[in-house]
């Protein structure tokens, strides 16, 4: 799964990524125009957290992210390779600037996040033109036809195709077309070190909203600052600004249910690991996601909620108290089961 830092330029993508990743990047104007810096993140996870400490396991395994920070273009606002790599990703995080930048004028939030989507409004209606076009001239597809000329005018209304109401079906039919404003995103609003902690203005709050999107606040700068430091000054350093965690976490969890996927979760003393999967995967296929062969020998799941395996403290007293389930092929696997498979080899 890979997720898109995007924004304008200089509004702290490259920055956000490196406290993201722990990676040093360029950053800054001057840095490279041409190259995506990429990188993954852990997820997380109280889950893992919680399972790891009953079993103490020789390897603890999070989920993880692709994150990727795109290269900035050479022109003022967004160029088209900037949106074409847009297309690629499952997901975008767009980073606004609410600090002063090195010239000292403020951040206009609101500005940042209508150019983007404009930007990406403009980049859909072309791909959807030039396919409108087409379809009318050789009548191939009146199905098509009809539900693009619907979302032409949805975008001509500079409404983003994630605020219209689209079956199943519908959205089938135009998955190939990656529509920019099809993309699930999350605005990540970048604010001065000093504000870290203090209200968001209420009008990017009520940006967000109007659009349906998740929003994040976090400087940036700050959340650098933490990754660079070893994990016991990190804590202090992040109580002493009065948080509980670094924001990153906080992102890094929203990004990850923007991508709409769950975790199935397997513990024992070798290893405690977190699998994401997407929702409505039934139980072999999520034991193939472990090895082949476990899905191919599949004979049945036993699962246990992870609240009653940290709860009851090991898998026999919840077999005790009659918290696990055993399910067969046909089990639907939910959001923090505790998964152990049985197989035939
Ligand atoms: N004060 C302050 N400066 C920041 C913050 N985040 C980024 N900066 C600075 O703003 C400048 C631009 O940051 P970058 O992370 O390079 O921005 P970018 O979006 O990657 O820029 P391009 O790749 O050129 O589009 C750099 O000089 C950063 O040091 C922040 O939270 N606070
Ligand atoms: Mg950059």
């Amino acid at each position: 799964m890979k997720i898109g830092l995007v924004g304008l330029p200089g509004s702290g993508k490259s920055t956000v990524f490196g406290a993201l990743t722990g990676l040093v990047v360029e950053t800054g104007f001057g840095g490279r125009k041409d190259k995506a810096n990429l990188g993954s993140v852990k997820v997380p996870d109280v889950r893992v957290d919680a399972l790891a400490k009953l079993y103490d396991p020789k390897k603890t395994t999070y989920a993880e992210i692709i994150f990727t920070d795109l290269a900035a273009g050479t022109g003022e606002g967004l160029d088209r390779g900037v949106l074409n790599s847009m297309r690629n990703l499952d997901a975008l995080c767009q980073v606004v600037r609410a600090f002063p930048d090195t010239a000292g004028a403020a951040g206009d939030p609101l500005r940042e996040i209508t150019e983007l989507e404009l930007e990406t409004i403009l980049a859909d209606i072309e791909i959807i033109e030039q396919r409108v076009a087409r379809l009318r001239k050789d009548r191939s597809d009146p199905r098509e036809l009809k539900l693009l000329e619907r979302l032409q005018g949805e975008l001509e209304a500079e409404r983003s195709l994630r605020r219209v109401e689209l079956s199943d079906a519908e959205h089938h039919l135009i998955a190939g077309y990656a529509f920019l404003t099809l993309k699930p995103l999350l605005l990540v609003l970048n604010v001065p070190e000093d504000d870290v902690g203090k209200d968001v203005p209420g009008d990017v709050v009520a940006a967000a909203k109007e659009r349906g999107l998740g929003l994040v606040v976090l400087s940036a700068q700050v959340e650098m600052d933490i990754a660079q430091l070893d994990e016991a000054d990190q804590q202090e350093f992040v109580a002493s600004l009065g948080l509980e965690e670094p924001a990153k976490n906080r992102f890094v969890r929203a990004a990850f249910d923007l991508i709409q996927l769950i975790t199935m979760l397997t513990s024992g003393p070798d290893e405690c690991r977190a699998w994401p999967l997407a929702r409505g995967t039934p139980a072999p296929k999520a034991a193939g996601k472990i090895h082949s062969d476990i899905e191919r020998g599949f004979i049945r799941a036993e699962v246990i909620s992870w609240q009653d395996l940290v709860e009851f403290g090991s898998e026999a007293k919840c077999r005790d108290a009659g918290k696990l389930r055993v399910e067969g092929k046909d089990y639907i696997i939910q959001d923090g089961d505790v998964v152990n498979f049985r197989f035939n080899v």
